[in-house]
């Protein structure tokens, strides 16, 4: 009963909850993780296979058991073809988001879509032009509609290279054709991951693990990369904006909706019914102070880069927020949304609602959002959120929130730099600024909450790194206070320095989990400018505390661009040492960059800043020893 849950996780907010919902007899994520302690070391190694129905089959790693599955398979193909099936999954779980966007679109076009609109007409013009759609005295309904059919091609085009690869420098293009990792339709790539690893097809362990490379570059320079243009034509491109986190986003004397998920199309429909005046004017006749929405998870970023709509917590979090006893509904899209998330809500009066066909959930109340329905969909939901109130029993928001500014898209920060690239590369050289990384992913009840995220992220701004970050990695940032103006007294001299000029934070809140596809973007741009590849810069990544097949994706699609990439926890793939080396070395000389895993985030750090060092000396740059 005095359990501090310091070990669990070190957001205060999150530690006063857990204690509420021990004494609320709830269950959480943690605690369930226990239960599954130990885990399996053969799927922990990667070393078992259910892909046919003559196994399930394992390779025992170390004593005299099996070598083979029952196919033949060895230790090499099982963890290969595991890690490939990871990819896949992955990849195909940020395009179809991206795909539900470009629908969207289509609907627009047509008229069809009850409160949707296209927001940023220069980014419509932009991308349009960029898949060749003629834009000259056109109306932008029009271009929307050749462009969505353009976007919609895309995922099954018989080109042999996506369009959007246009933007990555000619050094990395060439080399992925020299690979033969170009990666070509988005649906084929993650399609034929799935038919090289049915039993008898690829049974080669590299060959299995550079189909992994250009099926991630599929969802990277493609699947992603269409999810996050297209939102910003659909919802607007954004732009730096002042932002709370922590629970203590959550309002006492309000009606609280929390988002959860990560497809804007929803979310948006949600932000617009909660300012309109008759929902407010409702919520005052139930003696309700207003309607107070907030976010977690990527849905929750999409609009706090947008509309500065604050943040109640990150992954592990979404259970807990729900024990503050305050929220009325929540509403929730696709991914990273536990099953069992219903079974706390049961505990108080939140409302649970799902509103995807793709994604359901025991103990949710399913209401399903069209372009056609939203936006009256919407308004149903807040108004039955409204109707909650009154059956509010206690009420503990323990905690005050954290102030933030998140909105960096890479237009605003070449924006924030006069229009060019050229003064950050430019501090760069002069090393007042010594390179940047990328802080991004999730959390994993494995590693301490946030720690991970917080710990490596401080190191590296104190040692005059720019830190960009997105999903639960930004979240964690905000809470620990990182994401203001006045931050900069935590950065070393350099970074203070431009960050001060500029009236910039130190670590760039740069959205959502497919807005990773924004640091690719911006570090092309660099790379471009200086006419090198994107390995050559001083530049990095890094996943503290990840755990979705999707963050697998997105670190194989940052290395295999160019970006060495630092994980937390393991992958499962240590049953296999010829492919742990080709992840951790192997790949420097394939695609300049390679995967560490390192769980402690000091440690991190270290490698992160010497990665960045070594890079700043191979450009001539002047290089600090680490
Ligand atoms: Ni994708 S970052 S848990 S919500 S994938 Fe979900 Fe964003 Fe990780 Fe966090
Ligand atoms: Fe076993 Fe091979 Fe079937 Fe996998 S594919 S379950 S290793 S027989």
């Amino acid at each position: 009963m005095n359990k501090t849950y310091q070990q669990e996780t070190i957001a205060q907010d999150s530690q006063l909850l857990l204690k509420k919902i021990e004494n609320d007899a709830a269950t959480t994520v943690w605690d369930r993780y226990q239960t599954q302690l130990p885990h399996c070391g053969f799927c922990e190694m990667g070393l078992s296979c259910r892909n046919c129905v003559m196994g399930p089959c394992r390779i025992d790693p170390f004593g005299d058991g099996p070598r083979q599955g029952v196919c033949g398979a060895d230790a090499e193909i099982i963890v290969a073809r595991n890690l490939g099936r990871m990819i896949a999954a992955g990849a195909a779980s940020h395009s179809d988001h991206g795909r539900d966007l470009v629908e969207v679109l289509a609907q627009v076009a047509e008229g069809n879509g009850s409160g949707y609109q296209i927001r940023d007409t220069a980014k419509l013009k932009r991308l349009a032009a960029e898949f060749g759609v003629t834009i000259d005295g056109k109306a932008d309904l029009l271009i929307a509609a050749e462009l969505a059919d353009a976007l919609q091609e895309e995922y099954g085009t018989r080109r042999k290279a996506l369009t959007l690869l246009g933007r990555a420098p000619e050094k990395r293009r060439k080399l992925w054709t020299s690979l033969n990792i170009t990666p070509r339709g988005i649906d084929r790539e993650t399609s034929e991951m799935m038919h090289r690893t049915h039993m008898g097809v690829d049974n080669d362990w590299q060959s299995l693990l550079l189909h992994g490379m250009r099926n991630a570059l599929s969802d990277g320079w493609g699947g992603s990369l269409i999810a996050s243009e297209v939102s910003d034509i659909l919802f607007g491109t954004p732009t730096p904006r002042p932002t709370q986190a922590n629970v203590g986003v959550l309002k006492k004397d309000q009606v609280n909706i929390i988002v959860h998920g990560h497809n804007p199309v929803v979310s948006e429909m949600v932000l617009a019914a909660c300012q309109s005046p008759e929902m407010i004017a409702l919520a005052e006749s139930k003696g309700a102070q207003g309607i107070n929405l907030a976010g977690v998870c990527c849905t929750g970023n999409e609009l706090l880069m947008r509309h500065g709509v604050a943040m109640a917590g990150n992954h592990l979090s979404t259970e807990l927020v729900l024990a503050t006893g305050a929220v009325e509904m929540m509403i929730v899209d696709y991914q990273c949304i536990m099953p069992a998330i219903s079974q706390v809500a049961a505990c108080y009066h939140t409302r649970m609602v799902s509103t995807s066909d793709k994604a359901k959930f025991p103990g949710m109340t399913h209401r399903e959002f069209h372009p056609l329905n939203a936006k009256e969909m919407a308004v149903a939901l807040v108004k039955e959120a409204v109707e909650n109130f009154s059956n509010r029993k206690t009420v503990y928001i323990p905690v005050e929130p954290v102030a933030a500014v998140g909105g960096f898209s890479v237009e605003a920060v070449v924006g924030a730099l006069g229009g060019t690239p050229g003064p950050l590369l430019d501090a760069i050289k002069a090393g007042k600024i010594r390179g940047a990384a990328g802080i991004v992913g999730c959390n994993n009840p494995q590693i301490k909450q946030d720690h991970g995220h917080v710990t490596l992220t401080r190191r590296l701004i104190e040692n005059d790194i720019l830190v960009v970050d997105t999903g639960c990695a930004a979240v964690a940032n905000a809470k620990a206070g990182f994401k203001v103006a006045e931050a900069i007294h935590l950065a070393g001299p350099g970074l203070q320095e431009i960050c001060g000029a500029l009236g910039i934070p130190p670590v760039l809140h740069f959205g959502s989990c497919v807005d990773n596809v924004r640091i690719l973007v911006l570090a092309s741009a660099l790379a471009n400018a200086l006419g090198v590849d994107i390995s050559d810069l001083p530049i990095a990544g890094a996943a503290p505390e990840w755990y979705s097949e999707k963050a697998a994706a997105i670190g194989v699609y940052f290395v295999a661009s160019g970006v060495y990439t630092v994980l937390g926890p393991m992958p499962p793939v240590t049953g296999s040492m010829a492919v742990v080396n080709l992840l951790t070395q192997g790949l420097e000389d394939i695609v300049g960059a390679t995967f560490a895993v390192e769980p402690d985030p000091e440690q991190a750090a270290v490698l992160i800043r010497r990665r960045i060092e070594n890079k700043r000396k191979a450009l001539g740059l002047d290089a600090r020893s680490v």
